[in-house]
């Protein structure tokens, strides 16, 4: 192909190269080539270079440099293609020069086996020179070397990308922060596609991308393309289910404006799974929840929205490979990777946020969300637990203190306390040294103690639990029903509530015995002047039989699954809509 220019004089290239009579030649060519003028510029790139990797006419070769890179064997280096001319012009020019095996590398791809071909052509009048660079590779490579991170229908970034952009957002989000993923599905698509023809149904598919990127002009935006009817979207600060809701609004509404362009598209509709970070941490978290509830909104009818609730979702157990260590346990709360998740806890008859009941989740940096069941055991067999609570005592001390400064209405916090810190003899005047630090009312904080743990020693809970007491610290008697304590401990500690562990509330509508041992537990309760906290409601009908009985207080799913500091102080501040 060479032959058509070889290396003497031509008449000029014409300056636009739209008349070069050469151009379908170059163009049909199995090889990539660009002709450049003076080295300055680029005044040709045939149709496999811009399939290869779009270099435009016109481009600068000082600017070629950012977009594609060259390893020749000669130079042993990656080169920009300035740097090949130079070769050229002084090694080898007029004579052609070849750089066989070599690579380019542009947008993190590599093809390689390639030969590169530079060759010197001079205009008439010797002003201008001109030259050619001709890149010989394989068809197959290059079909390989796509472009890999957007949809070739609708140029919208792709799975790739979205995969790739979500891990650097884990690792670059503060868990104080938050975002959401949005996977969005057209609700029968194998029908919509059949009414309306399989090239109209890309033309739809093109003009709903072209309206989901008007989405990006809110920088908290971020919309991509995972299959042909899938479309990904993230939404940064989703702080709230609200936050979360105002997003899909915008979305349905970008969808509702399609349907009256055309009888067909009044059938489109979308069917949406929502997760969030950081209630899920990790790529695979954040994917695996909201494709759950994406199956779970399909399930129940097209055009749903189901949010991911990763506290709902069978907490995963850890893999061998994952086991933790002490050592593990140790880094974390050196490097505060515990965090401090929020369950409300609620009271009758108005349904306000009495308290909140505080549970530890660990933030690891690679195995991502670890639930306390998964190293709590671990922790109190070794000892650490005590340095874990009082780690978790001071974090809640140290909120309800900022919740004073910004003028939140107080509540109680619960802490989880073990039996290895009713043993140790620095945990009291720790938790003394707590509450003066951070000047919080004692009878703010409540310390629950399981039914189990109480009796490991009753002497010394007995002892330790009136020492609390003394302190002005409140105490309840948690996953109460699940142990064996005696009704006279019970009668003699100094105990403020009764916590009915769930097991209890769960099938209380279906079992009759549970349903009586509940009512019981709630009489007894009240008969040595403790109140009541039912754990665990999940339903309303438990709401309604529970009140009826005079319990207190409600814990559970009902009102609100644990939850990050953000999203909590959202709900101290505009409470939890009940309807009963
Ligand atoms: O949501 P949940 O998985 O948080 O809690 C599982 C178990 O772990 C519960 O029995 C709970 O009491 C316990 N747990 C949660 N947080 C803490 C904590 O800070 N300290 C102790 N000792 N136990 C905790
Ligand atoms: O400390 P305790 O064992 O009570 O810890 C409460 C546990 O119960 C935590 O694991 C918490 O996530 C879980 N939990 C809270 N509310 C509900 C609920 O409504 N249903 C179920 N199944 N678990 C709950
Ligand atoms: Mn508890």
């Amino acid at each position: 192909m060479f032959g058509i220019f070889g290396n003497k004089k031509i008449a000029d290239i014409d300056k636009e190269s739209e008349s070069l009579l050469f151009k379908p030649t170059i163009n049909s060519s199995h090889d990539a080539v660009i002709i450049i003028r003076d080295r300055k510029s680029i005044i040709f790139s045939n149709h496999l270079m811009k399939k290869l990797k779009m270099i435009k006419t016109g481009t600068l070769v000082d600017d070629l440099e950012d977009i594609i890179l060259f390893y020749t064997p000669v130079m042993k280096d990656w080169s920009s293609l300035d740097d090949l001319l130079d070769y050229h012009d002084k090694v080898n020019a007029p004579e052609t020069t070849m750089f066989v095996g070599s690579k380019i590398k542009f947008d993190k791809k590599e093809i390689d086996g390639l030969s590169i071909q530079i060759s010197t052509v001079t205009s008439e009048d010797n002003d201008t020179i001109f030259h050619i660079v001709l890149i010989h590779c394989p068809l197959e490579k290059i079909n390989d070397a796509r472009d890999i991170y957007h949809n070739a229908l609708t140029g919208l970034p792709n799975q790739n990308r979205a995969y790739a952009d979500i891990s650097i957002l884990t690792a670059n989000t503060s868990p104080e922060n938050s975002f959401a993923v949005i996977i969005m599905e057209m609700d029968n698509f194998a029908k919509i596609r059949s009414m309306a023809g399989y090239k109209e149904m890309n033309d739809l598919i093109i003009l709903i991308a072209n309206r989901l990127k008007e989405l990006s002009k809110d920088e908290r935006f971020k919309v991509y393309q995972l299959l042909h009817e899938n479309f990904l979207i993230v939404v940064k600060d989703t702080q709230t289910i609200n936050d979360i809701y105002e997003a899909t609004d915008k979305i349905n509404a970008i969808i509702e404006s399609l349907k009256g362009m055309n009888p067909v598209y009044k059938h489109i509709g979308f069917s949406m799974g929502v997760s969030r970070y950081p209630q899920e941490l990790t790529l695979d978290e954040l994917l695996n929840g909201a494709y759950n509830a994406l199956s779970r909104a399909k399930e129940s009818g097209e055009g749903q929205i189901v949010i991911s609730s990763a506290e709902k979702t069978e907490k995963k157990k850890l893999q061998l490979k994952d086991m933790i260590t002490a050592s593990d346990i140790k880094d974390a709360l050196e490097n505060e990777q515990f965090l401090l998740y929020f369950q409300p806890i609620i009271n009758q008859p108005h349904f306000n946020i009495a308290g909140a009941e505080v549970l530890i989740r660990w933030k690891h940096p690679e195995k991502g969300m670890i639930f306390p069941d998964s190293f709590i055991p671990l922790a109190e067999r070794n000892g650490m637990i005590v340095d874990i609570t009082t780690y978790m005592l001071s974090k809640a001390l140290k909120q309800m203190k900022n919740w004073k400064t910004f003028g939140f209405k107080p509540i109680e916090l619960s802490v989880n306390l073990s039996a290895k810190d009713l043993d140790s003899d620095e945990f009291l005047p720790n938790l003394q040294a707590l509450l003066n630090k951070y000047d919080i009312e004692p009878f703010r904080l409540k310390c629950e103690v399981t039914e189990t743990a109480s009796m490991i020693n009753p002497t010394l809970t007995h002892k330790k639990l009136q020492a609390m007491k003394n302190m002005g610290i409140k105490i309840s008697l948690d996953d109460f029903g699940t142990g064996y304590s005696s009704f006279a401990y019970l009668a003699d500690f100094p105990i403020d509530s009764l916590k009915i562990d769930k097991s209890f509330i769960q099938d209380m509508n279906t079992n009759e015995k549970h349903k009586n041992i509940v009512s019981s537990m709630v009489k007894l309760a009240h008969t040595l002047g403790m109140n009541v906290i039912a754990e665990g409601v999940e339903r309303k009908s438990d709401v309604k039989t529970l009140m009826e009985y005079g319990t207190d207080f409600f814990q559970g799913y009902f009102f609100s699954k644990p939850i990050p500091l953000l999203e909590f102080q959202h709900l101290l501040k505009n409470g939890i809509d009940v309807k009963i």
